[in-house]
């Protein structure tokens, strides 16, 4: 073959080739480029939404499914018209607080449907607090993320004492028989541990979200998606206007609660946290272990586990906070700013209900007891 003839065939030949090899490689490298983004995408999702310390049980949705909601009508948001002016809604870390008014609530509930989201609420009632579960559960039902799918977790020392309740669909009844502790202090105080070490071994794999708040208290309004996030607290509602200096913080600098007088945002009610299942096994985790690091120096923060979760707030800055609509007692009136009572505690007389002794002469009418003196 002449020279010039195989340099032609040659340089044909070279040029296939190259583009032969060229394709191979964006076929390949397109391939693998998919296969890591979607690896990538998939250990986010992971993270975002179980413990890290618990990754075995893989989230089935895709990961790269697109989360769009459809055509929908509704006022256009005004960039100089903020819906509500007479209250903070966003702190300086820009967490969203969240008022009445503030959000749209067909929006919200299009974009959880979309995820599929279930929702897991744990409440405790060790002792004689069994009497308060009943009206929880049922106003629950009334208003608790209607629509959605809900996992009640109810902690107890005493399930025969739980009775049967008739659920919406897609939410169920969960009774997690746990030890009781001597003083009502330390049964509030343990729900940190109980909740974290569920978190770990049991939520992560059943629930999305989790939302964590005391059992004498009924809903009287809706509470729905709009709370959800991936660590929220609640204004306290006695301190939701208070200076700094009048949160009743832990003061002792021997506590690992303390907080000095010249530093905290808000204060954060005990009864009622939550977030993502992984960042709640963050937040008791640490309440858990501050708590034990204190009684192993015989101290105890004034408001037991709220001082702690204060102090986790601090310097772990919710990313949404609830406005007293979702925690009110009564006895404090209805201001004017206060446009909805979702959440209201249920008076108690607090030794009655809260002393061993008592209703154990009687232990045959306990119930009714209880009830006469709430
Ligand atoms: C406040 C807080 C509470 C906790 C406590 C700490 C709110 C609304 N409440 O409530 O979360 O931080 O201060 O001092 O922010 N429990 C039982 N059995 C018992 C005792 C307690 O099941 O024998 C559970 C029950 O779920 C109860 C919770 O622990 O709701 C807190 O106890 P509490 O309601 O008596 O405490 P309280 O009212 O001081």
């Amino acid at each position: 073959m002449p020279l010039d003839k195989y340099t032609d065939c040659n340089r044909k030949k070279c040029f296939l080739s190259m583009l032969f090899i060229t394709a191979v490689f964006i076929i390949a490298f397109g391939w693998y480029g998919n296969k890591s983004i979607r690896s990538h995408y998939e250990s986010l999702l992971r993270c975002s939404q179980k413990p890290s310390i618990a990754t075995e049980d893989i989230s089935t949705r895709d990961p790269l499914t697109v989360v769009a909601i459809g055509r929908m009508l509704y006022d256009k948001p005004q960039t100089f018209k903020p819906p509500r002016s007479d209250v903070l809604m966003v702190t300086p870390w820009l967490a969203p607080i969240i008022w009445n008014g503030s959000y749209n609530i067909d929006i919200l509930n299009a974009q959880f449907h979309q995820r599929n989201v279930r929702v897991g609420i744990t409440v405790f009632a060790i002792k004689k607090y069994t009497v308060f579960i009943k009206t929880f559960i049922e106003t629950a039902e009334q208003f608790f993320m209607v629509g959605h799918k809900v996992n009640y977790y109810v902690f107890t020392d005493r399930a025969n004492e739980i009775s049967n309740f008739t659920l919406s669909e897609g939410r169920q009844l969960v009774i997690l028989d746990v030890p009781s502790y001597k003083q009502w202090q330390e049964v509030s105080m343990r729900r940190m541990e109980m909740i974290r070490d569920y978190a770990y071994q049991r939520f992560y794999k059943e629930v999305d979200y989790l939302v964590c708040v005391d059992v004498d208290m009924r809903f009287n309004d809706f509470v729905g998606v709009e709370i959800l996030s991936d660590v929220f607290g609640t204004l306290h509602p006695g301190f939701h206007n208070a200076q700094r200096g009048a949160f009743t913080y832990e003061r002792r600098q021997q506590s690992t609660a303390y907080i000095p007088r010249d530093e905290g945002d808000f204060y954060y009610a005990g009864g009622y946290f939550g977030g993502t299942v992984e960042e709640v096994y963050k937040l008791t985790n640490f309440c858990h272990n501050a708590m034990m690091t204190d009684k192993n120096n015989s101290i105890e923060a004034v408001w037991h586990d709220e001082s702690y979760l204060n102090k986790y707030f601090l310097y772990h800055k919710p990313t949404k906070i609830l406005s007293p609509e979702y925690l009110w007692v009564n006895s404090m009136g209805v201001p004017q700013f206060l446009k909805r009572r979702r959440f209201l505690a249920v008076p108690k007389n607090h030794s009655a209900i809260r002393n061993k002794r008592a209703l154990q002469k009687n232990p045959g009418y306990q119930k009714v007891e209880i009830l006469k003196l709430l």
